[in-house]
């Protein structure tokens, strides 16, 4: 069976680098490796260790070209939440990991594993993009329309399914996970656990007339990991947000919450003409406000220019090891004054097809 074949080749490739890297000796590699073989031939596949898992998930993080965090990648917590079996006990472990991972504001960057999906009627899906995001809502007849047009889709899912927003800019959408093809379930957050940063500014004194703010934590649940050959398909994983997510995309995108014109007004910015650069001063502005108000707020975030500087020790500490770093240039640049960053300039930047690995897979609805 070829099937079987792969799996094998995909396990013991990853057995041999994980168990390498952390010097194991070629007694237990081997006593190892032997244990996997006959789990997969006897069941078809085969059951990590906590250890493999933990390691697995730090390889994908440090493997992920398009993340510019990755020099944190071995302080990873990994909680193994393999034993949750029904919607409440999954939903009960996601919110155990926001809590975990939000820390107070000290946010420690932690990944949450549930079992494994061969078995496609026992699938585990969580439907969030993020755990915690807005929800959007499209203008109806000419109406404005508020909150998070990335989110216009999903919102109206959970709708569908019974739940009811306030219609507001900064509604916080539920939890919904799934199993296999069953009806998926709807688990509102407890306000308590969502923290959330109004954004200030160091000199704009009218900043918090915006009545702007952002949630402390990104949470990417809609990826899948796979780690020698396993998918896991709900493995949710946080870090600490980089500035310019919020400040230039979230809030600045056309087409996300629009902020620009409206920071550019309150700084009393010409915009009849594109050569006052409002654009790229109200920008700034935005930037700076994220990074005061998060760090008046004691939660952890991280300016574009350190996260590069970062980026660069970390691609200096894996050559020492002797690895490849594999990176997208067009992510890892940042989307503020990204030629003011060693990332731009860097000329060598290639990818790779690296395992174990995140990977996008198919919307769990639509
Ligand atoms: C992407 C920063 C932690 C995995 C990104 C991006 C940034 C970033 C700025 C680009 C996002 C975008 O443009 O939308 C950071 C920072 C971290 C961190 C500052 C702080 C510790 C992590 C962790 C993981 C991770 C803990 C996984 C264990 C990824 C992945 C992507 C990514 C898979 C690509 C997402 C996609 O393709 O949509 N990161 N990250 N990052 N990061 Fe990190
Ligand atoms: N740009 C998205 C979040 C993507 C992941 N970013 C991180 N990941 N920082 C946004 O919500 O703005 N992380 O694991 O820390």
């Amino acid at each position: 069976n070829t099937n079987i074949e792969e799996l094998i080749k995909k396990a013991e490739s990853f057995i041999h680098t994980m168990y390498f890297e952390l010097d194991k000796s070629e007694e237990e590699t081997k006593n190892r490796l032997i244990t996997v073989r006959e789990q997969i031939n006897n069941s078809g596949s085969y059951y990590h260790t906590e250890e493999e898992l933990i390691h697995g998930a730090r390889m994908a993080w440090r493997h992920n070209s398009r993340c510019i965090g990755r020099l944190f990648w071995d302080k990873l917590e990994v909680i193994d939440a393999r034993q949750a079996e029904n919607e409440e006990k999954i939903a009960e472990a996601l919110l155990q990991h926001v809590e975990r991972a939000n820390n107070g504001g000290r946010i420690r960057p932690v990944l949450t594993v549930f079992r494994s999906g061969e078995d496609e009627w026992q699938r585990i899906r969580v439907w969030n993009h993020q755990l915690i995001r807005y929800a959007g809502y499209p203008s109806i007849d000419g109406s404005v329309r508020s909150g998070d047009p990335a989110s216009d889709d999903f919102t109206r899912v959970c709708q569908q399914l019974g739940w009811q927003g306030t219609g507001g800019n900064y509604d916080v959408l539920p939890l919904v996970v799934g199993i296999g093809k069953g009806e998926p379930r709807l688990f509102p957050i407890p306000t308590d656990l969502v923290q959330e940063v109004h954004l200030s500014h160091p000199e704009i004194e009218r900043f918090p007339e915006l009545q702007l703010r952002w949630y402390s934590v990104p949470i990417i649940s809609d990826m899948q990991l796979e780690i020698g050959g396993i998918l896991y398909t709900a493995a949710p994983f946080n870090g600490w947000y980089m500035e310019t997510e919020i400040g230039s995309r979230n809030l600045g995108d056309i087409g996300r919450y629009n902020l620009l014109p409206a920071v550019a007004n309150l700084m009393g910015l010409d915009r009849s003409t594109n050569t006052t650069l409002w654009k790229d001063r109200a920008l700034l502005e935005l930037n700076r406000a994220v990074l005061h108000s998060f760090k008046q707020a004691g939660v952890s975030i991280v300016d574009h220019h350190t996260a590069a500087d970062q980026f660069v020790r970390f691609q200096q500490q894996e050559e020492q090891r002797g690895r490849e770093v594999s990176s997208r240039w067009s992510w890892l640049i940042p989307p503020m004054s990204p030629t003011a960053t060693p990332i731009w300039h860097d000329q060598s930047l290639k990818e790779l097809d690296l395992s174990p690995q995140f990977l996008y897979q198919n919307p769990a609805y639509q």
